[in-house]
């Protein structure tokens, strides 16, 4: 039986970065989630009888959303759910999935990098058929839609068992709880050179992988334990819980402290890597060498063709806007088209669809190619590992001929997070108001040689996408980005992005927090971020 319950609009169901992300007794509030996915619904077309994907971080919460989201779009007429077993799929397996079974789109439950909890974040996104998250135009429509809806619909359901593979008949609609890993995997073994790494492995090379309690645990334990013959206890924190163990499923230098001592230990592995709540970021350290995801990226690029996924070479790179520059030097230097978007995936979609680029990343750890439509974690662990087991040479040196060639890009990001909305705000605005009349001032010991308020023009379907982020560019090449967070559940995030590029080899072997000095000083001459949010220093800096 199919009910239409009534429901009041709730105001605050606009979507972020990527996706709705909010406390979980939010989500709990009566009415709540039921209304945000009719809102997905009723924003869409001629879905009738076609495919939707369910899958989610395995957070807590996410087996109670899966079941209405199934039971959900019984009721609004889909012909078929997939869902992952346990209710488990990583970000970008939901995306592989998506595409490999032609679905009409999918819901992913995540809230990613945050943590997880009873009184911790939950998310709901919604992704297209490319299996990339909806463009600003559908999460715009949610949205309206959200402030309007009076009404879901849902049908009486039995609880699906989503422990157990197979297929079920419900209320019209046939539902298959499918294997999270097998196709994922699958999709890995095109893409790489299997062989060449289980070379690598047998031949001693150690690799630390940190799945953080999160998602990629089950993943890892297939593609890097079972399939490419890494020792079992080398992949840690491999069983998923719904709190992750109570940390921050988030691969940075604070959240992943661990995995960077046991890296920079006098007993290394060869090789460590982290990722997410989603599964969708991925933290590369190498023995003694932190990678930044910056020139990660850049050094993925430059190498790729080494891996059979991309021995035709690349069709371009993207990068979001405050992802450093880094990769638009490999990108010049192959003679391929380089686009800069803003923060957040759902901007390579169109670009990766279109062929216009081949490899994507962002500068909070996130990269991935048109293999799927949203980042991959351990997609960038394969292909650093199998560019690992061509090159023969250890991550330090394959990072330092990268910036000999290349030159260096010191970057670094500060956060401060959960301060007061207003005093973000009134921060943002004050430099805001500032940007025109700055060119040709001092910042210390910095000029300025231009600033705007970054506006994107997507060059394959003409939309426009304005306000994000506040760019500074000094004399010399030196760039500082102010943007706030679109993902965070209390007050505000502010981020603050630092770059400084160094051609001189000599000058390789700085602290990035020193020889980004000047920029950090002029962040605080031109912002007032102590003033404004009474803080002394970052929440996190990666
Ligand atoms: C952050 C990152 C952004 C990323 C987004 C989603 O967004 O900065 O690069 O795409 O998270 O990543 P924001 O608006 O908080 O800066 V995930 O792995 O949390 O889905
Ligand atoms: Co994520």
């Amino acid at each position: 039986m199919i009910r239409t319950v009534s429901v009041t609009p709730f105001k605050d169901q606009k979507p972020g970065t990527s996706g709705l992300r909010k406390k979980v007794p939010v989500f709990q509030t009566p009415g709540y989630t039921e209304a945000f996915i009719q809102s997905v619904f009723d924003s869409l077309e001629d879905y009738q009888g076609k495919t939707l994907v369910i899958g989610g971080d395995g957070r807590f919460y996410n087996r109670e959303v899966i079941q209405t989201a199934i039971a959900m779009a019984a009721a609004n007429g889909f012909g078929r759910v997939l869902v992952g077993q346990g209710g488990i799929l990583s970000t970008p397996a939901a995306s592989h999935l998506i595409r490999k079974y032609q679905a009409f789109g999918g819901l992913i439950l995540s809230a990613s990098h945050n943590p997880g909890g009873p009184t911790e974040d939950f998310g709901i996104k919604y992704n297209i058929s490319n299996g990339g998250p909806a463009p600003e135009k559908i999460t715009e429509a949610i949205y309206a839609r959200t402030q309007t809806i009076d009404r879901y619909r849902i049908a009486d359901f039995e609880a699906v068992n989503l422990d157990s593979l197979g297929t079920f008949e419900g209320a019209g609609m046939t539902i298959e709880v499918v294997d999270p890993v097998a196709d994922y995997a699958a999709l890995m073994e095109t893409l790489f050179d299997f062989d060449a790494i289980r070379a690598l492995v047998s031949g001693g090379f150690r690799i630390a992988f940190d799945a953080m309690h999160a998602v990629t645990g089950p993943y890892a334990r297939e593609i890097l334990v079972k399939r490419l013959g890494v020792d079992e206890a080398s992949v840690l924190n491999a069983t998923p819980l719904e709190d992750f163990g109570g940390h921050h499923p988030d691969p940075n230098l604070v959240h992943a402290k661990e995995l960077y001592d046991l890296m920079m230990g006098p007993d290394a592995p060869d090789f460590g890597a982290a990722s997410d709540g989603d599964g969708d970021r991925n933290l590369i350290i190498g023995r003694g060498v932190f990678v930044t995801p910056s020139d990660s990226l850049a050094m993925l690029a430059a190498n790729a063709h080494l891996a059979p996924g991309y021995k035709g070479g690349l069709k371009g790179i993207a990068r979001s806007m405050p992802t450093s520059g880094a990769a638009d030097r490999v990108a010049a230097k192959l003679g391929v088209e380089m686009h800069e978007t803003p923060t957040g995936w759902k901007f390579f979609g169109n670009l990766l669809d279109a062929g216009r680029c081949t490899i994507c990343g962002e500068e909070s750890a996130g990269t991935g190619s048109d293999h799927v439509r949203e980042k991959d974690g351990l997609w960038a662990v394969l292909l650093w590992l199998n560019i690992l087991a061509v090159r023969k040479q250890s991550v330090k040196q394959i990072v330092e001929d990268h910036w000999a060639e290349y030159g260096r890009t010191y970057y670094s990001r500060h956060d401060y997070e959960a301060i007061d909305t207003d005093q973000a705000n009134g921060l943002v605005a004050a430099l805001e108001a500032r940007l025109d009349g700055l060119a040709g001032h001092e910042a210390g010991s910095l000029t300025i040689e231009k600033a705007d308020s970054f506006t994107y023009h997507d060059p394959v379907d003409g939309s426009v996408s304005r306000n994000q982020g506040l760019r500074i560019f000094f004399e010399g090449g030196s760039r500082l980005v102010f943007r706030l967070s679109g993902t965070g559940t209390s007050g505000a995030t502010l981020r603050v992005y630092m770059e400084r590029h160094e051609p001189d080899p000599a000058r390789h072997g700085q602290e990035t927090q020193d020889a980004l000095a000047p920029v950090i000083a002029a962040a605080e001459s031109l912002a007032g971020i102590r003033g404004w949010t009474g803080r002394d220093a970052p929440t996190v800096i990666t």
